[in-house]
């Protein structure tokens, strides 16, 4: 397994549509692996396709991210869909691993069902609330090209967009 670069905004492919996966290959188990791995060291909750470079549909998780390395579960959604949503909504703080150290709140659904494909090739379904339901949203969102500050306003993505310049331009090692 190895630890991938995390793309940062305001890099284009973070705004492209990730293409649907048609074979589960030893090349898609291998990035899934690299993803998670990736994931944990950032550390983070999710991390989707786009954010490593690639533009297939598949993204990782793991909400439990504050538990010690026995309990790691992260799951492989590839193909996700979310295929029912709450009309109750929730307002939580989301951060991304893409836009370093910047914060916002946002509001979505407060439950989400997703079906998805896992590794093994078998169609699956996963239902979440509060931080899970805002990372699945927040993941499949990142194969759609968009990020949690397209959310906000234009004034304010536009300050958290030259924050992010400033810091990589002061820290570019970040
Ligand atoms: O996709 C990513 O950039 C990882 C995101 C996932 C996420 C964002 C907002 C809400 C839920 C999930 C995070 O930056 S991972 C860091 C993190 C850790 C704990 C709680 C929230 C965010
Ligand atoms: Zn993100």
């Amino acid at each position: 397994m190895s630890r991938l670069p995390i793309i940062v905004v305001p890099h284009p492919i973070l705004k492209e549509i990730a293409k649907p996966i048609e074979t589960i290959t030893d090349a898609i188990k291998q990035q899934a692996a690299d993803m998670i791995e990736t994931m944990y060291d950032a550390p983070g909750i999710g991390l989707a396709a786009n954010q490593v470079g690639k533009l297939n549909r598949i993204f990782v998780m793991d909400t439990n991210y504050r538990k010690n390395d026995e309990s790691r579960d992260a799951k492989v959604l590839i193909n996700p869909e979310i295929v029912w949503r709450s009309e109750e909504m929730s307002v939580m703080e989301e951060g991304c691993l893409s836009i370093p150290q910047q914060f916002a709140e946002v509001e979505r659904p407060r439950t989400v069902r997703v079906k998805y494909i896992d590794l093994s090739g078998q169609v699956q379904e996963m239902e979440g609330s509060d931080l899970v339901s805002h990372c699945l949203q927040h993941e499949l969102d990142h194969l759609n090209g968009v990020l949690f500050i397209d959310y906000l306003s234009r004034l304010k993505r536009n300050m958290i967009l030259r924050k992010v310049d400033k810091m990589m331009k002061d820290s570019p090692v970040l």
